[in-house]
C-alpha cells in the first residue's frame, strides 16, 4: 500500500501567541489536521495508568520541555490514525513543536524520511502580551501552567530553546512569520495570505 507522505507545518511562538486559536481557523479553510504537542501531552497525562503521568504533569508546570521519544511517540500515533482511517488526510499542523534541539534532532531522526515539513508558521508577540493572555485564560482554563510562576518559566524555556530553533529555520528560509499581537481575525488574514501562497 503506497502512502502519501504526510505534509507538515510546524506553528510555534511563545506561550499564548495564539497557536491553537488560528490553528482552528487553518483547519476550518485549509482542512489541515491540527495536532497540538501539548494537548496530546495533556491527554496522556490524563489517561489511566500511562508511565509517563507524573513526569509529564511536573515538566508542563515547571515549563520544562518533555523529553522527545515520549512527544514524538504521540504525534506519529495521532498521525497514523489519522490516515489509517483516511489517506487523503495528509497534511498536519504540528502545534508547539519542536521546541528545543531534543526536540529537533528528535524529529529529523525519527520523521525525516516518513515527512516533509513545509514551512514554520510562527506566531510572533511580546512576551508581556503571551503572559497576559495566559494569565486571562487563567481564570477559567484548569491549565496547572496559567499561573505567574509557571508563565515566566515557560517564557524562559521558550527564550532560550525554543526561539533558537526558530531562528534556525529563519536561516534556511522556512519561517513565515506572522504578527501574533493584533487581534485574532487580523492575525487570520495573514495567515491565509501565507496560506494562499504556499498552496
Ligand atoms: N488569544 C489568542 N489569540 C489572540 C489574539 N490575537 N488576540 C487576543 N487574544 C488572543 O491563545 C491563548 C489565549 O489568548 C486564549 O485565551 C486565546 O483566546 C487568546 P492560544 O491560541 O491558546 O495560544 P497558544 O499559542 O496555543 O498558547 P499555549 O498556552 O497553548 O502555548 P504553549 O506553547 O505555552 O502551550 P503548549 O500547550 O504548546 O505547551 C504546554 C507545555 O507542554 C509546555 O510548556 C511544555 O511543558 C509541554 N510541551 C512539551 O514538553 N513538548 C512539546 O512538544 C509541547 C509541549
Ligand atoms: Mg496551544
Amino acid at each position: 500500500l503506497l502512502m502519501m507522505k504526510p505534509k507538515v507545518v510546524f506553528v510555534l511562538g511563545g506561550p499564548g501567541a495564539g497557536k491553537g486559536t488560528q490553528c482552528v481557523k487553518i483547519v476550518q479553510k485549509y482542512g489541515y489536521t491540527h495536532l497540538s504537542a501539548g494537548d496530546l501531552l495533556r491527554s496522556e497525562q490524563s489517561k489511566e495508568g500511562t508511565q509517563y503521568g507524573e513526569l509529564i504533569g511536573s515538566y508542563i508546570k515547571e515549563g520544562k520541555i518533555v523529553p522527545v521519544e515520549i512527544t514524538i511517540k504521540l504525534i506519529k500515533k495521532a498521525m497514523d490514525e489519522k490516515m489509517a482511517q483516511d489517506a487523503a488526510k495528509n497534511t498536519f499542523l504540528i502545534d508547539g513543536f519542536p521546541r528545543n534541539t531534543d526536540n529537533l534532532n528528535g524529529w529529523n531522526k525519527q520523521m525525516n524520511d516518513h515527512a516533509d515539513v513545509k514551512f514554520v508558521l510562527f506566531f510572533d508577540c511580546s512576551n508581556e502580551v503571551c503572559i497576559q493572555r495566559c494569565l486571562e485564560r487563567g481564570k477559567d482554563s484548569g491549565r496547572t501552567d496559567d499561573n505567574v510562576q509557571s508563565l515566566l518559566k515557560r517564557i524562559q524555556t521558550y527564550m532560550q530553546s525554543t526561539k533558537p530553533i526558530i531562528d534556525q529555520y529563519e536561516k534556511e528560509g522556512k519561517v513565515r512569520r506572522v504578527d501574533g499581537a493584533k487581534s485574532v481575525d487580523e492575525v487570520f488574514v495573514d495567515v491565509q495570505k501565507i496560506f494562499d501562497s504556499e498552496n
